[in-house]
Formats: structure tokens, C-alpha cells, sequence
């Protein structure tokens, strides 16, 4: 069988338009998937982990349907990149177009126009209304690098700070950033020089600290280990995302960055997970009206298409020499296209809003979880990226086991969660914007009951 041949038996297509339904129609994983598990035991390098091993041939609204028939509720958006949905219309039909005409020519070699479109309309949608220039590439990862890269040659330093529980990526300059060890960076050492790590605002484990004392913490410790005169940047998620969907305490953003300023260090936001409408604004740092001057993006930029992005202060952007930043594929059409659609799309169906409606169904039911149940520690989050933090009722350490088998029942019960956190005991949930209220609610009863049970 061809590849085009065995697509097309694959039915159904994707999109808004499959059956918004859980539908179990054998075992998780069914008997196909199990197969598809054995075939990529052999194929696949074992590092290679996957989180619920059902094989998916269409997902869309807020589904994923596996090869063995069985619709899925999807609260995972792929780790918070399907926010306008899978195969959503308006991305399919850009991509077909873009695909018709060329598929690729490398931006720095010979240019096309939808490149600099998506780095005007990033230019526009991100905080701060100075001069602004972009740079695209393929993965989060690769973006944070040249974050990095540009905010050394700008300031001529070298250091840069990132924060306990940050994750920034697998590459080695971004698992040096990146602050769990395991299964990120174990035994893939040596790490990138020059990398230093200050202490987060993570009010549910600090005491209560408030965010400007926390800063003024972090900036001592920086100011006494490492010194301003030194350091090139400060890179921080503004919702730390695997770390635990830790926000800092109000006012910790706002005095870092201001320490940035008035100390020649690049301020650089991280925002490859909270990015766009996710968090209920179209990026997390508009939520303390902080202005980063380099910010990373990726993940729901592209409606499932690779592509990632680096936003800054013109004169910042401009610093490295011609032809000091690229890449082979970065900015390919296909993704610019199906950037171009996404990024209309968030604006224009004011996704932002529809973020911070899933927001207030999760909280209250997850809230309401929390009176009744001491387990549930904690829960925090902003708009569609919201989570719960599982404890000891008693002692309050984190309950990594109980988490395990909350997330185990739910995914038999054709429910896919994520879980994150330094401690492996927080769920979260990052539903496509696109899901239906009702599928929401009864994911949420889903786990509601995986709760109750385990
Ligand atoms: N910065 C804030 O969340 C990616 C990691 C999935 P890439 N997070 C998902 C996994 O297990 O590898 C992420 C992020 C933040 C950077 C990245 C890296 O983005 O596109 O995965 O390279």
C-alpha cells in the first residue's frame, strides 16, 4: 500500500467536524494501538517516551480519535499547541494553498512575503509598542537559543539566568537552562557555560512570600553570585509550564524586569507554552502589563505547525552580524501560511476571551474539588492553563504516586491529561480552545471520579 493510499483508508478526516464525543469502543490502548506499540518498540529509539499509547488518525474540536475507533477528550492540545483546534479549516486551507505553490526555497536563501507577514503581525500583537524585529525558526527550543545568542551579542556578556523549576528545552545550551534533571538531562552532560539559576516566586511552596520580596531575592542572590556587569540575560516563563504551572506572586515579573532595565540585562520572556490567547490574553506577560524585551514563541503560534519565533527591541534584534542568524528551514511557507491563519484566528474569534471562559469552568469545578478533597493542594493556572498540584493531605508533600494513577484511570476513560511539576505531582490541563463546554465538563467529571477512586 502506498502512504497516500493507506492515508485515505484512514477515515475519518480531522477537524471541527468529527463527532464531538468520548466514545470507548474497546480497551485503552485497543488492540491496533497495541500492535502500533509493539512495531515502535522496534523501530523507535526508547528514549522516545509516549504518554498515552493510543495511535490517532483524526482529531479536531476538542477530540482525537485512535486507530482503533475510540474518540478521546483532548485536554492536552498536544502540550498547549492545538489552541484554535486540530485541522481547523482556516489552517488547512491556507497550508493546501501554500502547498500548491512551493513548499520550500530557505528564507535566507531565496525570500517570500508570508515570512515577513508573520513577523509584522508579531511585531504587533506582542507587549510594547517600540520598534520591534522577529527571527523564525522551528521549535521552542531553537528559539530560546537564538534568544540567547542575540541578547550575548547585544550586550557583549555572557551569563544568563534562568529559574528553579524552568524548563526552556532539550538542546544543550536549553537543557542547561532547563532546571529538572530527570528525564531531561540525565547523562546528556556536559551542559552550556555560563548558565546560572535563581530562586522562582512559587507562592504554594514559599510561604507566602510576596512577589517583590521573592524578586528582591532572586536579584541578590544574581547581584552577589554573578553580578549585572556580566550578565547578558534573564530568561523566564511568565506561567512556568513543566515546571509545575507555577505563577509567581504579583509583583515578581514586574520588579525583575525593571532590575533588567536599569542593569543592562535583556529581559527575555519565555512564552513558547503560555503564548497565544492561552492564558486568557494573547500572552501571559500582558497580565501585570510587563514589557519583556526579547520574547520567545512557539507551540500555538501555527495551529500544529513547526514553527517558533523570537520577538525584540529593534536595536536588540539587529545587533548580530548579517548573516549571524538562520537556519535551513525556519519560517518554511507551509508554517508561515498556517501561522498567518492561526494568528487571525485568535484575534479575530477573540480566542483570548474564549480562554477565559474554559478558565472559569475549570477553576470552579477544580475549586470545588479542592473544599471537599485536602489532596488536591493547590489549584492555579490562568485562563485555559490551569492545573492541580496533588499532595499528602497531612504533610503536604507532593504525591507524585497519586497523580500517577489519577492520570492512568482517566486515560482508561478515554481522557488525555498531562501532568507536570519538579515533583511529578501536578496535572494539567490545556484544552484546545476549540473544545466544546460539555466535553470540558465531563473530562473534568472524568477525573472527578479518577479522584474519588484512586
Ligand atoms: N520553553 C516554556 O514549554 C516545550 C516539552 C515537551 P520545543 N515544552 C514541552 C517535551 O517533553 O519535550 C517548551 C516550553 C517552554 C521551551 C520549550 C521547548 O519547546 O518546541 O519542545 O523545543
Amino acid at each position: 500500500m502506498t502512504i497516500v493510499e493507506s492515508l485515505a483508508q484512514e477515515t475519518p478526516v480531522g477537524g471541527p467536524s468529527l463527532p464531538q464525543e468520548r466514545r470507548l469502543v474497546t480497551a485503552i490502548p485497543g488492540p491496533k494501538s497495541q500492535e502500533l506499540s509493539a512495531r515502535k518498540a522496534q523501530a523507535v529509539s526508547a528514549g522516545v517516551g509516549v504518554t498515552l499509547p493510543v495511535y490517532i488518525v483524526a482529531a479536531g474540536g476538542g477530540v482525537l480519535v485512535d486507530v482503533d475507533g475510540n474518540s478521546l477528550i483532548d485536554l492536552g492540545s498536544g502540550i498547549a499547541v492545538t489552541g484554535i483546534g486540530n485541522s481547523a479549516p482556516e489552517v488547512v486551507a491556507a497550508v493546501a494553498a501554500q502547498l500548491a505553490q512551493f513548499t520550500h526555497t530557505c528564507f535566507t536563501v531565496a525570500p517570500y512575503d508570508s515570512y515577513i507577514a508573520v513577523a509584522e503581525t508579531l511585531n504587533r500583537l506582542t507587549p510594547g509598542d517600540h520598534p520591534k524585529r522577529s527571527a523564525l525558526f522551528n521549535s521552542g527550543a531553537e528559539a530560546v537559543e537564538n534568544a540567547v545568542k542575540i541578547a550575548r551579542h547585544y550586550t557583549g556578556k555572557q551569563a544568563v539566568v534562568a529559574f528553579d523549576h524552568a524548563y526552556h528545552g532539550r538542546t544543550t545550551l536549553t537543557m542547561g537552562l532547563t532546571a529538572k534533571n530527570q528525564p531531561y538531562k540525565n547523562g546528556f552532560g556536559p551542559f552550556a557555560a555560563e548558565i546560572y539559576r535563581a530562586p522562582m516566586s512559587y507562592p504554594y511552596r514559599d510561604g507566602g512570600l510576596d512577589g517583590v520580596a521573592a524578586a528582591t531575592r532572586a536579584i541578590s542572590q544574581i547581584e552577589k553570585q554573578i553580578g549585572a556587569d556580566n550578565l547578558a540575560a534573564l530568561i523566564i516563563e511568565p506561567i512556568q509550564g513543566e515546571g509545575g504551572f507555577i505563577v509567581p506572586a504579583p509583583g515578581f515579573l514586574p520588579t525583575l524586569v525593571a532590575w533588567c532595565r536599569a542593569n543592562g540585562v535583556v529581559f527575555i520572556a519565555d512564552e513558547v507554552q503560555t503564548g497565544f490567547a492561552r492564558t486568557g490574553d494573547m500572552f501571559a506577560s500582558e497580565h501585570e502589563g510587563i514589557v519583556p524585551d526579547i520574547m520567545v514563541m512557539a507551540k500555538g503560534i501555527a495551529g500544529g505547525l513547526p514553527l517558533s519565533a523570537v520577538t525584540g527591541r529593534a536595536e536588540i534584534m539587529d545587533a548580530p552580524q548579517v548573516g549571524g542568524i538562520g537556519g535551513t528551514y525556519g519560517g518554511n511557507p507551509l508554517a508561515c501560511a498556517a501561522a498567518l491563519a492561526t494568528m487571525e484566528s485568535y484575534e479575530k474569534d477573540d480566542l483570548a476571551r474564549r480562554a477565559r471562559d474554559i478558565g472559569v469552568i475549570m477553576t470552579g469545578r477544580l475549586n470545588a474539588l479542592r473544599a471537599v478533597d485536602k489532596r488536591v493542594g493547590d489549584v492555579r493556572g490562568r485562563g485555559a492553563m490551569i492545573a492541580i498540584e496533588l499532595v499528602d493531605p497531612v504533610t503536604g508533600d507532593p504525591d507524585a504516586a497519586l497523580t500517577g494513577r489519577i492520570v492512568s484511570a482517566a486515560h482508561a476513560q478515554g481522557v488525555i491529561l498531562l501532568t507536570c511539576g519538579t515533583y511529578g505531582n501536578v496535572i494539567r490541563f490545556l484544552p484546545p480552545l476549540s473544545i466544546p463546554d460539555a466535553l470540558l465538563v465531563e473530562g473534568l467529571q472524568v477525573l472527578a471520579s479518577a479522584l474519588a477512586a484512586a
